[in-house]
C-alpha cells in the first residue's frame, strides 16, 4: 500500500487530493512544520535526499517530486484516468498545464514570497519584473479558465497540480485574486470537488481551503 508523506500545509496535499480522487488505499502520515522555520522537521528531511514535500513510499521505491510522484501514481495505478493521453487531440494542452504549475507559476509565487520578506520598495526594478511574471502566469490561467471549465478541458491531473499555487500557497505569499473572476469560479468548481474536500479534511483539518 502507498504510504503519503503529508507535511501540513504544502504540495503533498496534491497527493492526498490524487489518491483520493482516484480511490486508492493508502496511509496517511502527517508532519507538522517546525514552528519556528516553517520548513518540514527534521523526520521529514530524513525521508528523501530532496527533503521536500510531497514523498511518497510504496514498496521499497520512496520517491520525492509533485510531478514525479503525480505521474507513478497514475501510471501505476491510474488505468488511465485522470490523464489525456498521446492520442487525445488535447494531449498537448494536457502536458502543458500540467506543467505549468510547477515550471511557471509556483515558482513564480515562491520568488514574489522571497521578495515580500526582503521588504524591497515597490518600484524595485526585480520586484517588479517578478510581479510582472507572476501577474502574466495568472493572466494566462484566467484565459484558460474563461475557456475551459478545468485546464486540460475535463478534469485532469493537471488541475490537481496547479489548484495547490492559487490556494494553500496564498498562506505563504498572500494574494487578491479579486482581479481574476474566472480563477474564483474554478476555486468554487473545485471546493465542490467530493475528492479535494476529503483531501483536505484528512491532511489538514485545521484548514478552511483558501478557495475565495
Ligand atoms: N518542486 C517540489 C517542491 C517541493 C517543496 O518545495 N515543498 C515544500 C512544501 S510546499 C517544502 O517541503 N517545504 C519545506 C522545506 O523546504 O523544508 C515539488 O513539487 O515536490
Amino acid at each position: 500500500m502507498l504510504t503519503i508523506h503529508h507535511l501540513g500545509k504544502s504540495q503533498s496535499e496534491r497527493i492526498v487530493w490524487l489518491c483520493e480522487k482516484l480511490g486508492l488505499p493508502y496511509e496517511l502520515k502527517c508532519y507538522a512544520r517546525d514552528p519556528v522555520t516553517i520548513l518540514a522537521p527534521p523526520e521529514y528531511k530524513a525521508l528523501h535526499p530532496a527533503g521536500t514535500a510531497p514523498v511518497i513510499a510504496d514498496g521499497d521505491v520512496v520517491l520525492a517530486e509533485s510531478g514525479a510522484v503525480v505521474e507513478y501514481i497514475l501510471a501505476k495505478y491510474g488505468a488511465g484516468r485522470l490523464a489525456l493521453g498521446p492520442e487525445h487531440p488535447d494531449f498537448a494542452t494536457y502536458l502543458y498545464w500540467f506543467h505549468f504549475s510547477n515550471g511557471n507559476l509556483q515558482p513564480n509565487m515562491g520568488r514574489n514570497m522571497v521578495l515580500r520578506r526582503l521588504d524591497l520598495a515597490p518600484d524595485n526594478a526585480v520586484v517588479r519584473a517578478m510581479k510582472g511574471r507572476l501577474d502574466h502566469a495568472l493572466a494566462m490561467l484566467e484565459t484558460r479558465l474563461g475557456e475551459a471549465e478545468y485546464l486540460a478541458g475535463p478534469f485532469t491531473a493537471a488541475d490537481v497540480m496547479t489548484v495547490f499555487s492559487l490556494t494553500t500557497m496564498r498562506i505563504f505569499m498572500p494574494l487578491d485574486l479579486a482581479p481574476y473572476p474566472n480563477i474564483l469560479a474554478y476555486l468554487q468548481r473545485i471546493g465542490g470537488r467530493e475528492g479535494y474536500r476529503r483531501a483536505m479534511a484528512k491532511g489538514d483539518p485545521d484548514l478552511v481551503p483558501l478557495l475565495t
